[in-house]
């Protein structure tokens, strides 16, 4: 068995490296070539616990080798990004360009999977792309979806452990793709069809981003009701049906801010709660950075100078140095831009330079700053004792006990 991985980011490398552990041969493709020698040469270009040492032993037993451009396979996946363009519609020409790129490979009998996140349809519409340029092909090949779950951090276990939803455009396509993915999954895998698995996908995100929602909406009640918020979600928590999620200040990262805008531009009539949530986990940030800007005002009328500031954490969640759509990043970068001329300490402890923001050790920041901002619940903040001379805006829960 030969397969052909389409992307080799956050999700395809570390998919090629497990399945090529499990002995199939792999062809990894990446469109960037500093990516694909990097790879050949074991390096790993993503952080992620433990997955270098796989890696190393795939490329050395040559299982596993990148390359620009596609070979002849049995297997090929599309792992590649689905961003979305303005006005929030989601933008699939990185699966439509992999597709076109595998194309002229494709023989009868081969499998051909998607696991983009993408709007629903688009399997059916690379399917209907293929057919309509090898018209030979139809009824001969297998095409499906199969979504990835993974969490950052966790993946190698993720990958391996996690249940899969598999949906092909036909029966057959769902049972040659989960013979695939039973050489190296031992979660369950589970049959569907390919709408219903695209959309499973971005349920399971958009679901996410509903509940942080609703935590972010009960910290702004709170706030109003002069309650703590972490006391009474905790307290809502021991019901035995309830489970409230966190809140923060706003939602980020590459998923959950963006998978619901898939559902939203397409079924506008109907996903009205899924695209409030993403208005109230995206006004959440707004909140805080005027909640930031208001503490400045009143320290500098109280105190007749200007304060001292730590914004403290830039990564969009905790103990990762990923600032992809981050809110925390979004609140700094307004506050810094508020032109109040107060001194702004920035403070990311997983990373040791920045190109915009020029960065302060946390402990150094926090003891020299009049106002403190937590943004980001990192693990080095929570050692930090509580000081009744600071103004603490504590939008993470930092001090909650
Ligand atoms: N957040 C809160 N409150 C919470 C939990 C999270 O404000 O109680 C915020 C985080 O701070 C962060 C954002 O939500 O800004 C997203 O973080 P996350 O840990 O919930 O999720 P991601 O984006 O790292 O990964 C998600 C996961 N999906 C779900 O949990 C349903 C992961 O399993 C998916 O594979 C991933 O999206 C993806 O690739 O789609």
């Amino acid at each position: 068995m030969k397969a052909c991985f389409m992307g080799l980011g956050y999700i395809g490398l570390p998919t090629a490296i497990i399945a090529a552990k499990s002995g199939i041969d792999i062809i990894g493709v990446d469109i960037n070539s500093k990516v694909v020698e990097q790879t050949n040469a074991g390096h790993l270009h993503i952080v992620e616990p433990g997955l270098e040492k796989l890696l190393q032993e795939v490329v050395k037993s040559g299982k596993l080798i990148a390359a620009t451009t596609p070979q002849e396979c049995d297997a090929y996946f599309i792992v590649v990004p689905t961003p979305f363009k303005g006005n929030h519609q989601p933008d699939i020409s990185y699966v439509e360009n992999a597709t076109r790129m595998v194309l002229p490979l494709l023989k009868p009998g081969n499998l051909f999977v998607i696991e983009s996140t993408s709007p629903v349809g688009t399997t059916e519409q690379m399917a209907e792309l293929i057919y309509t340029e090898r018209p030979e092909l139809k009824g001969n090949i297998h095409i499906a979806y199969c979504p990835e779950r993974v969490l950052p951090g966790n993946v190698i276990y993720e990958l391996v452990n996690n249940d899969r939803v598999i949906g092909g455009i036909d029966e057959d396509s769902t049972t040659h793709a989960i013979e695939f993915y039973s050489q190296f999954v031992k979660g369950q895998l589970h049959r569907t069809n390919a709408r219903t698995a695209e959309l499973c996908k971005l349920t399971e995100n958009s679901s996410r981003d509903v509940q942080i929602a609703f935590a972010n909406e009960l910290s702004m009640i709170c706030e109003q009701a002069g309650i703590n918020v972490w006391d009474l979600i905790n307290l809502a928590n021991k019901h035995p049906r309830v489970n409230i999620l966190q809140p923060g200040c706003g939602v980020g990262g590459h998923c959950i801010a963006v998978d619901p805008y898939f559902i939203t531009a397409a079924y506008p009539e109907q996903a009205k709660i899924i695209a409030q949530a993403r208005e109230i986990n995206n006004y959440k940030a707004q909140w805080c950075a005027e909640k930031v800007k208001n503490a400045m005002l009143k320290f500098e009328l109280d105190n007749r100078r200007k304060p001292v500031v730590a914004m403290m954490g830039l990564a969009f969640k905790p103990n990762i140095d990923d600032l992809r759509e981050s809110p925390a990043k979004r609140i700094t970068t307004e506050v810094l831009q508020s032109k109040s001329n107060a001194d702004i300490l920035v403070v990311e402890p997983n990373i040791t330079e920045h190109n915009v923001f020029k960065l302060t050790p946390y402990n150094e920041a926090y003891d020299r700053a009049d106002i403190v901002v937590f943004l980001t619940a990192h693990n080095e903040f929570k050692t930090l004792e509580w000081r009744d001379d600071k103004v603490i805006l504590d939008f993470c829960g930092i001090f909650r006990k």
